[in-house]
């Protein structure tokens, strides 16, 4: 049996998992992303992975990056904001030639909503929308199984819905994306600027968590939410007003999208019930179409912090068998991979 190994590029860490047809884990390993040094240093470092984690066994890699690589040649078509000089990198061409295997490529939100359709949240739905909520929000269409790219395979950025008219500026050059109110970066900050400007003498479980207020620079989405778990009123204050954010963005890609599952994932997921109560109280009372919505169920992500990596190995074995015809892959292995076959190896 053939395995494919797949990697999950995020700011933080690269991790990476050899992955059998069947959603397998076999093996996996991590090591830090170092976002600064650039790309051309990141993707050395995903070979080093690779290359470890390979045997005689594996037929290809599938990687998930913040940012869209082009389609047909692998190249970054929009940079991934988080990691420097990401522009107009060739992605997986330079991972192929430092691996020696067919190496394909997607946006890290799409392939999220790849893995948990196939074997989390969305298992059986027919239009499964994605939010995932970490430094940006990522966003993933799969239908019937397959991603769903758009004509130019740019989407779905959902992080960059605007939800504000003259909000918020944000990196990607727009105004009031969603992202920039309600990915845990934003809630972050937000209870920062919070906790700073609170009038003397007034208590918060923020101020504790983060050991008085030499630590205010420490807060951080995670006790945000551990603090409303704890009925802070502070805290539950701010989570209100990020989830209503949230709701307003996807409120308004049901209405576009008419999904029977929406899911949210990523690291703000953990929190569990107390995002997934609160937006679905706020679509309850509003910002979506009523009958698209009753149609709808909201999910929290099954598959945690595998779901992209499971993503990617979907998209590796998809590409290989021909049915995900838009996964992004160099011409050169593409034809590798043909004259393989014909040569009858692996
Ligand atoms: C950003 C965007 C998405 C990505 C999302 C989540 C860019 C343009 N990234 O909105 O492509 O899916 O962040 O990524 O670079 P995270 O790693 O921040 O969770
Ligand atoms: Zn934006």
């Amino acid at each position: 049996m053939t395995d494919v190994i797949a990697v999950d590029l995020g700011g933080t860490n690269i991790r990476a998992a050899r992955v059998d047809a069947g959603g397998k884990i076999l093996a996996r390993d991590k090591i830090a992303t170092l976002a600064d040094e650039g790309l051309k240093a990141v993707v050395g470092r995903i070979a080093v992975l690779v290359n470890k984690l390979k045997k005689a066994s594996t037929v290809a890699v599938g990687v998930g990056t913040p940012g869209v690589p082009d389609p047909e040649t692998g190249i970054m078509r929009l940079p991934a904001v988080n990691i420097a000089a990401s522009e107009e990198y060739p992605l997986t061409g330079e991972i192929s030639r430092l691996t020696s295997l067919p190496v394909f490529a997607d946006n890290d939100g799409n392939l999220a909503a790849l893995g948990e359709a196939w074997l989390g949240a969305g298992v059986g739905e027919h239009v499964v929308l994605i939010f995932t909520l970490g430094t940006g929000i990522g966003g993933g269409v799969v239908i019937d199984g397959k991603v769903y790219h758009g004509h130019h395979n740019m989407v779905a950025e959902f992080g960059h819905v605007s939800i504000c008219y003259s909000g918020r500026p944000c990196p990607c050059g727009g105004t009031g994306c969603v992202e920039a109110y309600a990915s845990a970066a934003a809630l972050g900050r937000d209870a920062r600027d919070t906790v700073r400007k609170l009038p003397a003498g007034h208590t918060t479980a923020l101020l504790k968590l983060c050991g008085g207020p030499a630590g205010v620079d420490k807060v951080d989405a995670k006790m945000v939410c551990d603090a409303a778990r704890d009925g802070d009123e502070l805290a539950c204050k701010l989570l209100d007003q990020c989830c209503d954010w949230l709701a307003c963005g996807i409120g308004s890609l049901i209405n576009a999208f008419n999904p029977s599952c929406v899911i949210i994932g990523g690291g703000m997921a953990l929190a569990g019930e107390l995002i997934t109560s609160r937006v679905t109280r706020i679509l309850d009372k509003g910002r979506v179409f009523g009958p698209i919505w009753k149609d709808c169920t909201l999910r929290l992500a099954r598959l945690g912090d595998d779901a992209g990596l499971l993503g990617a190995a979907r998209m590796a074995h998809q590409a290989l068998e021909g049915t995900q015809e838009h996964a992004a892959a160099p011409r050169s292995a593409r034809k590798s991979r043909a004259g393989r076959r014909k040569r009858g190896k692996r």
